[in-house]
């Protein structure tokens, strides 16, 4: 079996310009690789604290279901290439910003800004970016709060910030993302305007019922 780190070094070595020796590009592929993982592991294991208080000390965990990713090389290659940048680690390490992943899914809408919050308060994280795709989902239907933060990371002997994106979204949210994205890039076929035009009305579907399950969980809290 070919380790995710292998395979992401291998890819990024075979691909990745600069004038350094290959020895050197390796050391600092397999840093890169190590800083980003290490920062998927940290946030993360901030969110399971941040679950776990919830689970035990309140009626209802924001937090339903946590995942975490590291974009694939060729993801960040197609990226750059997007971007109209050489492939080279300075231009990921400026430029690529969602190398780290984790996504929040919540239950309901007013959860993801209680997640929100607990980033956008917290002194040791630091914000980059913020999208709001829900005050403004995009023209497709596409819904989610987007955070980029730089997140502390200790390492054995250095302490350093890395960037993570953070999508927050809810299980309504993501249903319809996953299918989309599934629909849209899986099959390899340009999307016609009618399914683009249907996708969109799911959304918004799904968005009033995000609305609906949110007002009867307030309801049966007063009860
Ligand atoms: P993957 O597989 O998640 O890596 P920027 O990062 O600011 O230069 P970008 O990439 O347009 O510009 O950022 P944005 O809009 O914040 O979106 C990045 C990610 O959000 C995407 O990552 C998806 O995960 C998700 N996303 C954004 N728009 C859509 C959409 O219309 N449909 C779905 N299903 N997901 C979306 P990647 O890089 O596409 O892929």
């Amino acid at each position: 079996m070919v380790h995710e780190k292998d395979s992401f070094v291998s890819v990024m070595l075979a691909n990745i310009k600069g004038g350094d020796k290959q020895d050197e590009r390796l050391e600092t592929i397999t840093k890169l690789y190590s800083d980003y993982n290490a920062a998927i592991k940290s946030v993360g294991t901030m969110l399971e604290i941040v679950s776990d208080e919830f689970q035990a000390t309140h009626d209802h965990n924001p937090i339903h279901h946590i995942e975490r990713r590291l974009k694939s090389p060729l993801s960040i290659l197609e990226k750059l290439s997007r971007k109209g940048l050489e492939p080279s680690i300075s231009n990921i390490t400026a430029n690529i910003t969602d190398i780290a992943g984790l996504r929040i899914v919540c239950p309901y809408i007013k959860d993801i800004h209680v997640i929100a919050d607990f980033f956008l308060t917290n002194k040791e994280i630091e914000l980059i970016k913020e999208r709001d795709y829900i005050t403004k989902p995009k023209d497709n239907g596409y819904r989610s709060l987007h955070l980029v933060v730089r997140a502390p990371i200790a390492f054995a002997s250095s302490f350093g910030h890395v960037p993570v994106e953070i999508q927050i979204r809810t299980i309504a949210m993501d249903m319809w993302a996953s299918l989309e994205h599934e629909i849209r890039y899986k099959r390899g076929v340009e999307v016609p305007q009618e399914t683009t035009e249907r996708l969109k009305n799911c959304a918004e579907v799904l968005a009033e019922i995000d609305l609906g399950m949110q007002s009867i969980y307030h309801e049966m809290l007063d009860k």
